[in-house]
């Protein structure tokens, strides 16, 4: 990777992404784009354009006169999000993905795209959950992702662009919040016990599903599109994960450092089935076999991080 170019940079993955990009490669040389201005310190930091990412001419002007040889497409609409408008979620997601991949072969990009836990659905074996198997989704959000793999695979096949990708687990940061989907309550629930000690979950207590804290899911995307392709069997895309979470077991984790943290439960029914229908535990051993795979940050090291970062913001 030499020149980069990144859709949706101002969401939750992307102004984590971006910054570890710019430092690597240099930041002249990691192309920030979304639709929307993203926070200052991305736009000052290094070149960042406004690109819709479903228009095909737009992205394929921006990657041409930036000169990417590599593309890491973000933009997306999530879990949550999609099942209040379907139909968006099918238009922003798969139009934008047949951009990007149009670019990458008119261009010759490399090009990483995240899938989900979400492209599995209630038919998948939950725990563990192979690397390959059933896949059934039950939402707008995880058909795209399923559609998106395999349309991902066919470009590598048909059109021999470097397609590579992640089904990411539900992924903890600070910073950018994220941006509708069903793991949020990950995220909201560290904020929710700093300022006010108590936190409202809008999934059961019991429910769970596998996530990562975002410094490793951005290691994650760097070290898969670093990876020699001849090691590479599966592409698009690689189950990882780092830990399983309930809302349960998160409170009690937040409770050795915030004593008294109290958590209550309005379940909201849509998002509670969406989480019923993911696996609660993905086997990574592909991408830790293909790519060399290993998460840094267990739950115990992640919510020391997380709070000591979010008392001070
Ligand atoms: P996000 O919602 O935080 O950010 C998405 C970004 O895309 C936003 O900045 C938004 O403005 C931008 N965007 C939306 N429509 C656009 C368009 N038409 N053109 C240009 N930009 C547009 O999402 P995220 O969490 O950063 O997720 C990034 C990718 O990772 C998505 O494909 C998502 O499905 C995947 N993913 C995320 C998670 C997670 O927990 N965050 C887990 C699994 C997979
Ligand atoms: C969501 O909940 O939609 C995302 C995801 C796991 O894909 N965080």
């Amino acid at each position: 990777m030499k020149r980069i170019l990144v859709t949706g940079a101002g969401g939750q993955i992307g102004s984590w992404l971006v910054p570890e990009l710019r430092e690597i490669y240099g930041a002249s040389k990691v192309l920030a784009t979304d639709l929307r201005h993203p926070k200052a310190e991305l736009v000052d930091a290094g070149p960042f354009q406004l690109v819709d990412a479903t228009n095909p001419k737009a992205v394929g002007q921006a990657a041409m006169r930036h000169g990417a040889d590599t593309i890491f497409h973000l933009a997306a609409i999530l879990s949550a999000v999609g099942e209040r408008d379907p139909r968006v979620a099918w238009h922003v997601n798969m139009t934008s993905l047949e951009a990007a991949l149009e670019v990458a072969r008119e261009q010759k990009c490399a090009l990483f795209v995240p899938s989900s836990i979400g492209a599995f659905g209630s038919s998948t074996p939950k725990d563990p959950t192979p690397q390959d198997t059933v896949m059934r989704p039950e939402t707008m959000y995880g058909i795209t992702k399923l559609a998106g793999e395999l349309l991902c695979d066919y470009y590598h096949a048909h059109f021999g662009v470097d397609t590579r990708g992640i089904r990411f687990p539900g992924i903890v940061s600070y910073g950018a919040p994220p941006g509708g989907g069903t793991t949020d309550w990950a995220v909201d629930i560290f904020h929710k016990a700093v300022r006010h000690g108590r936190y409202t979950c809008f999934l059961r207590g019991d429910s769970q599903v596998d996530f990562m804290y975002m410094p490793d899911a951005v290691s994650a995307a760097i070290q898969l599109m670093e990876a020699d392709a001849a090691r590479l069997v599966h592409r698009n895309a690689f189950n990882v994960t780092a830990m399983q979470l309930t809302p349960e077991k998160l409170a009690a984790e937040i409770r050795k450092h915030v004593p008294g943290f109290a958590i209550s439960y309005e379940v909201d029914p849509v998002r509670q089935a969406i989480a019923d229908s993911w696996p609660r535990r993905i086997d990574d051993s592909a991408a830790r076999a293909e790519w060399g795979w290993k998460p840094v940050y267990d739950a115990a090291a992640m919510t020391t991080d997380m709070l000591g970062h979010v008392r001070t913001a």
